[in-house]
């Protein structure tokens, strides 16, 4: 049998050995997934605490019970480990580390390429490795193959197998997981495809193959600057609606009713998260160096860059209205994760918002039931969650909520206060009846 067929026998069988390196909201569950379809799974990450916790049987991922990982664990099925030596005896690797943005805007494939100079010194014949990370399109290609192949004088598509295969893991969903979402894999070549289809074909529901890295890497960026666009599409209708005098939230709840050919978004405070803001910039990045501008995504990211400061303004114009000044007033912010009912701060508006209403001089205090402190990574400052919600309601001059939580009885806090800026519509008919509440 030749390599490809020796190593897709030995993953339709389960017999082969499946790392997974990086261990944090994506490549944990992908490794209880494979795990509990019958694979023998290592988790390599630096992070002793992640090696530590797994291997005492305690899951670090809201999304991964505990209970899983005990089975897996006690089972034989997941071991964890910071010592990337081991790759030399695995047969499939799967790379799921962080691709963020660096200050200046552009990538940092810090994580990439140092998980790759890990990964190339244990490379050997008959290994399958896919990338997970988001990524600009190329990146497997122009900075995987060389470093892990052709440097280790192998031949992709006969020696070894290179894939890329997008992560959709959306963190605290329920309806759709590492094991029902549908998969996109591209290879390098068709054998390439064909070695990671069949791996992943193991333990997830769905596979859908493509016929290079480039159109998986592609497929994931057009998923989440489909998503960001159109935010900021909506971003942009909230400032004509307000310059118009029309209620934004009536029109698009009108359009909404339309069953076919519309999707609805909704305005906020700005983007947040470690995906919609940041993977599109990594599509517009690489399109610099064809020297095409990516006119939709810097113009989309512009506007939703801004709702912060616009938000600010709104509620500085809308104090004005009533005869208070934002300088020296005492200012609750309600929220600070970046969408609804997490504990994720990562790139949240709220900070922004938090940060312009200091500039502007105003008295800022925050709640959020999920983050009990925030620190800005960037501008230096750190605050604890106030820790009576109401009480801080009723002593605020006024309060802006930037994330619509549900746990808020938002009835109450209108009641409760003088003046309230509402940036997600989450006071909806009570605050649109309301003169103590502004919308955007
Ligand atoms: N946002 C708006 N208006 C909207 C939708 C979102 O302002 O209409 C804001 C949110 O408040 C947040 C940011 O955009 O600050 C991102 O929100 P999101 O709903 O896109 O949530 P994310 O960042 O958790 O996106 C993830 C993505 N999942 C993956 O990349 C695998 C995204 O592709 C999913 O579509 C999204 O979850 C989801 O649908 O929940």
């Amino acid at each position: 049998m030749s390599t490809k067929e020796t190593l897709i026998s030995n993953l339709k069988e389960k017999k082969a050995s499946i790392a997974i390196l990086g261990l944090g909201y994506v490549g944990l569950p992908l490794a209880v997934v494979f795990g509990e379809a019958g694979f023998h799974v290592t988790g390599v990450d630096p992070d002793e605490r992640k090696v530590n916790s797994l291997n005492n049987c305690v899951s670090y991922i809201p999304d991964v019970k505990t209970e899983a990982v005990t089975r897996l664990v006690q089972s034989g099925h997941l071991t964890a480990t910071t010592d990337f030596s081991v790759l030399k005896q695995m047969d499939a690797v799967s790379i799921c580390v962080p691709t963020p943005l660096r200050q200046t805007g552009d990538p940092d494939m810090s994580f990439i390429i140092s998980a790759m100079d890990e990964l190339a010194k244990y490379m050997h014949k008959g290994m399958v490795v896919v990338l997970e990370s988001t990524t600009y399109p190329g990146t497997t290609r122009e900075l995987l193959l060389p470093k892990l192949g052709t440097d280790n004088g192998l031949t992709v598509g006969e020696d070894w197998f290179l894939a890329f295969s997008p992560e959709r893991v959306d963190p605290g969903r329920e309806d759709f997981t590492t094991l029902n979402t549908p998969k996109v894999v591209g290879g390098i070549t068709e054998s390439c495809s064909e070695v990671a289809a069949a791996w992943y074909a193991g333990a997830i529901q769905h596979i859908h193959a493509v016929s290079s890295a480039e159109a998986a890497e592609m497929s994931k960026l057009l998923e989440n600057t489909f998503r960001m666009i159109n935010i900021g599409l909506v971003n942009e209708l909230a400032i004509m609606c307000e310059r118009l005098g029309v209620d934004v939230w009536e029109v698009i709840d009108a359009a909404a009713t339309k069953p076919f050919g519309f999707m609805k978004f909704t305005p906020g405070p700005g983007l947040g998260g470690h995906c919609i803001p940041i993977d599109p910039l990594y599509l517009s990045w690489k399109m610099k160096s064809f020297h095409y501008n990516a006119r939709f995504i810097e113009l989309a990211s512009e506007i939703n860059t801004n709702m912060p400061r616009y938000v600010v303004t709104r509620m500085l114009d809308a104090m004005n209205d009533r005869g208070q000044i934002l300088k020296g007033s005492k200012v609750l912010v309600l929220g600070a994760a970046y969408k609804p009912d997490i504990d994720d701060v990562r790139e949240s508006p709220s900070l922004d918002v938090i940060g312009l209403l200091q500039k502007k001089g105003a008295k800022v205090q925050y709640h959020d039931p999920y983050i009990p402190h925030i620190h800005h990574e960037y501008d230096g400052w750190h605050m604890d969650s106030v820790k009576d919600m109401m009480q801080a309601v009723k002593e605020a001059d006024a309060v802006v909520i930037v994330t619509n939580h549900t746990v808020y009885d938002y009835k109450a806090i209108i009641d409760a206060a003088k003046f309230v800026f509402d940036s997600r519509n989450a006071t909806g008919k009570l605050g649109k009846n309301s003169d103590k509440v502004v919308r955007l």
